[in-house]
């Protein structure tokens, strides 16, 4: 055991209606995620030609492909952002959360995903995660997909009582760290998923019902990413509390500067809305100035990434050297990276290791002349596992098992297991995605349809030169399924095993900073000045691409399942 630190509080006890709901929140999507990882490994295999199209368990390819993007991307990720939030509020502010909001949105995120998931199974909802018109789900997909953010942002909203509660109880001291990033978390969200709602319930339900024949693609797609970009922070900043609050304690130090850390979850709530052109640069109809301006601000939002690259590695670096490490890089090898008694550690790690290439490629995606030649190749499918696939999906599953054992007072077994599991995953994204982007660049299209043909030497459409990633991808993706199995193990001892403890009690490792904390005056103890430079970015950065996006004449028309090609189904 860790000897506690003047920021660290004894553990909080959870009432027992709340602990029973967060059991569920964590327990769902890990069960789920059997269903999303198992199609993740089928589309490698698919892809490297091992198995054949229609061999997805009964499924087809778009509808495997959707359940892995749906249930790993959206399900698992939004589920994490509340149970992790319901757990930090509880500890961090010492509140009780309000069980009738509790249970209203536990039950409106579950009876969501259940009601999904039926049109999914069915394959009445191949649309993919982005559901972009004019693939056209049944209603159903759509109401399920809306009740699980609503039922989202009811636990945010049952979240801001008791953070005023505490500031007018506190007035003297700036909300905990992990609070405000709990809170930017869930204010990024919310505001992106206002525009996610208005193109869901005013344009793809009514057209799905059969209301409307036609409705306008850009516009839907630009309200998409318009969520779409800031969704992936939403998936990144949990992992961030983590590396900010409790990283540089489990390795052993301090965090280094806890002004930066703030900083940089500021930034953001700033800048991570108005960027979300940049998955649209090869789309017409908006003029290349507001690309440009998307572009720039893309490049805006790295830097609080490379102010956390740089804190977090100067907190391990003292850690390292509070642990008796000499020179320039000896404080690496002292750091625990296989203590099996504090998991998190190597559940971190991994996840930073990782992210360094994820951010890379981000910045190349970025780039507007070189996302011409990889846009919607597998470059993205390399890059995105490397940031929603590394940092942000080891953060959950290191601490989904965390929660669990604490709600139930199971001690987790199998430790050993356990951090072998991120190490494994690492080496397995290290074969995946360098491999996905290798073909990406010689061409292989980031979503493939036509299977075989390209590694079949008999197909007019054989690609000698794509044989060799497409097999490191099912390669890779083999070893990441074999770490999900090992997970999964830990996960069953830890469920069979007796609890030792009693349940429900919450704590987490805490770092003091190596610097002061910031004082009331400080404009990083404030959130509000935030919000509003985040909404006057957002109406300037948006009011022309969607005024653009709005007169475009191109109108989809109804999805038929036997025209293959649904981007023809395009009315000018
Ligand atoms: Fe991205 C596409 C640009 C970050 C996820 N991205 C995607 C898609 C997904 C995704 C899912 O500009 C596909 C969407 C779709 O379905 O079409 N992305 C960026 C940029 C960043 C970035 C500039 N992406 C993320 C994160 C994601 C994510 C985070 C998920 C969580 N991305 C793009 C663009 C596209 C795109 C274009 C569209 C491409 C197209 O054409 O379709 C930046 O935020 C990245 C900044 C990050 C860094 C890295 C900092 C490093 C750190 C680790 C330090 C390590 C330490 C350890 C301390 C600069 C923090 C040291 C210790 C040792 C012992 C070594």
């Amino acid at each position: 055991m860790l000897a506690p630190t003047k920021s660290e509080q004894a553990s909080y006890t959870v009432a027992p209606l709340s602990r029973t709901l967060m059991v569920i929140e964590v327990v769902l999507p890990i069960v789920l995620l059997v269903l999303g990882i198992y199609h993740g490994f089928l589309q490698a295999l698919y892809r490297a030609g091992i198995i054949h199209s229609g061999s997805f368990a009964g499924l087809n390819y778009y509808q495997g492909l959707t359940l892995h993007g749906v249930i790993n991307a959206v399900v698992l990720t939004t589920f994490f952002g509340v149970v992790f939030g319901n757990a930090l509020i509880s500890y961090y502010l010492r509140k009780a959360l309000i069980p009738a909001v509790h249970l209203t949105s536990t039950s409106m995120m579950v009876g969501g995903t259940l009601i999904a998931a039926v049109p999914m199974l069915l394959g009445k909802a191949d649309v993919l995660y982005t559901f972009y018109p004019p693939l056209k789900a049944h209603p159903a997909f759509y109401i399920g997909a809306a009740l699980l953010v609503v039922g989202s942002w009811v636990a945010f909203f049952g979240w801001i009582p008791l953070v005023r509660q505490w500031m007018r109880e506190n007035p003297s001291h700036p909300l905990p760290l992990a609070i405000v990033g709990i809170l930017v978390t869930f204010l990024i969200w919310f505001l992106c998923t206002i525009p996610l709602a208005i193109e869901v319930l005013f344009m793809l339900i009514p057209w799905s019902l059969g209301w409307v024949e036609a409705i306008n693609i850009p516009l839907a797609r630009t309200l998409f990413w318009f969520f779409g970009h800031p969704l992936v922070y939403f998936w990144l900043l949990p992992a961030y509390i983590v590396y900010y609050v409790m990283l540089p304690r489990v390795a052993g130090g301090k965090l280094y500067s806890p002004y930066a850390a703030r900083l940089a979850f500021l930034l953001f709530l700033v800048l991570s809305i108005p960027v979300g052109l940049h998955h649209q640069y090869t789309e017409p109809g908006f003029d290349r100035f507001w690309k440009g301006v998307h572009a720039l601000l893309t490049f805006g939002v790295a830097i609080p990434s490379f102010i956390t690259a740089f804190t977090v590695a100067a907190s391990l670096e003292y850690a390292g050297v509070r642990r008796g490490a000499k020179g320039l890089f000896g404080w690496m090898a002292k750091l625990p990276w296989l203590d099996a008694e504090r998991p998190i550690f190597a559940y971190s790690i991994a996840g930073l290791i990782i992210f360094i290439f994820g951010g890379i490629t981000g910045i190349v995606n970025a780039s507007y002349n070189l996302n011409q030649t990889i846009h919607n190749t597998g470059f993205i499918s390399g890059h995105f596992h490397m940031t929603v696939g590394g940092p942000v999906f080891l953060i959950i599953l290191g601490m989904s098992l965390e929660l669990f054992s604490q709600l139930t007072g199971k001690p987790i077994r199998g430790r050993g297991w356990n951090i072998a599991v991120p190490y494994l995953w690492m080496l397995g994204i290290f074969i995946f995605s360098p491999a996905m982007m290798y073909g990406g660049l010689l061409g292989q299209p980031r979503r493939t349809n036509m299977g075989l043909s390209y590694l079949d030497p008999s197909s007019p459409h054989f690609r000698a030169d794509w044989v060799p990633s497409a097999m490191l991808t099912g390669i890779g993706a083999a070893v990441m399924t074999l770490a999900f199995l090992v997970y999964l193990g830990v996960w069953i001892a830890t469920i069979a095993g007796p609890a030792t403890r009693p349940a429900g009690e919450i704590s987490f490792p805490t770092a003091e900073g190596l610097h002061p904390e910031v004082s009331m005056a400080s404009i990083v103890a404030r959130l509000r000045p935030w919000v509003v430079i985040a909404l006057l970015l957002i109406a300037v950065s948006y009011w022309e691409p969607l005024r653009q996006a709005f007169r475009t004449p191109e109108k989809a028309l109804p999805y038929e399942p036997d025209n293959p090609t649904p981007a023809l189904q395009v009315r000018k």
